[in-house]
């Protein structure tokens, strides 16, 4: 049974729209998977402990038969394939590609939790996410995305605009 899943992208790093249409075509065109919806890109101040260019971000959702180890490994790929470096922690990134949720499936393994462990605590998610399912829920804790939007402050995003959509086949 087909699933829908949640993604996070963003970038800080070059051409950041152009990353983001790249990243967004291949996660929806990878076998068995079509894009369903799509937030508006939002310039946002980088959040955490690294001073580093604003980023880019928007949230995506997806209809896939991919399981999820699968899926994640084919955003890992994607993201290796735009010039991706892991060398600073929270450091730039010339894209990003984070599951946030798959269903309301709950997993926690050496390389995936989900739903995604931060993703109710950060505006530049929630801001997105929220734009597109105003009223998806949490699957563990059962609350509204929005209420956890609603209880940030300083939640600074502005919508620079949309994004190109892929192409359906
Ligand atoms: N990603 C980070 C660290 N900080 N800040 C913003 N605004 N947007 C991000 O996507 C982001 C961040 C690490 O993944
Ligand atoms: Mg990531
Ligand atoms: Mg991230």
């Amino acid at each position: 049974m087909p699933e829908r899943a949640y993604i996070a992208i963003g970038s800080n790093l070059g051409d950041r729209h152009a990353y983001l249409e790249a990243g967004l075509k291949e996660v929806a065109t990878l076998p068995g998977t079509h894009l369903v919806k799509l937030s508006h890109a939002y310039e946002t101040p980088p959040m955490g402990p690294v001073a580093q260019p604003d980023f880019l971000n928007a949230v995506f959702a997806i209809e896939t038969s991919l399981a999820p180890e699968p899926l994640l490994a084919a955003l890992l790929a994607t993201e290796k394939k735009h010039q991706r470096q892991r060398r600073i922690h929270w450091g730039p990134r010339t894209l990003d590609l984070d599951l946030l949720l798959y269903g309301k499936c709950v997993i926690e393994s050496a390389d995936l939790t989900l739903p995604h462990p931060h993703m109710h605590e950060r505006s530049f998610v929630l801001i997105p996410l929220c734009e597109i399912t105003p009223n998806l829920r949490h699957p563990v804790t059962g609350r509204s995305f929005a209420e956890y939007l609603a209880a940030l402050n300083g939640s600074e995003a502005k919508a620079v605009g949309p994004l190109a959509l892929p192409a359906i086949p």
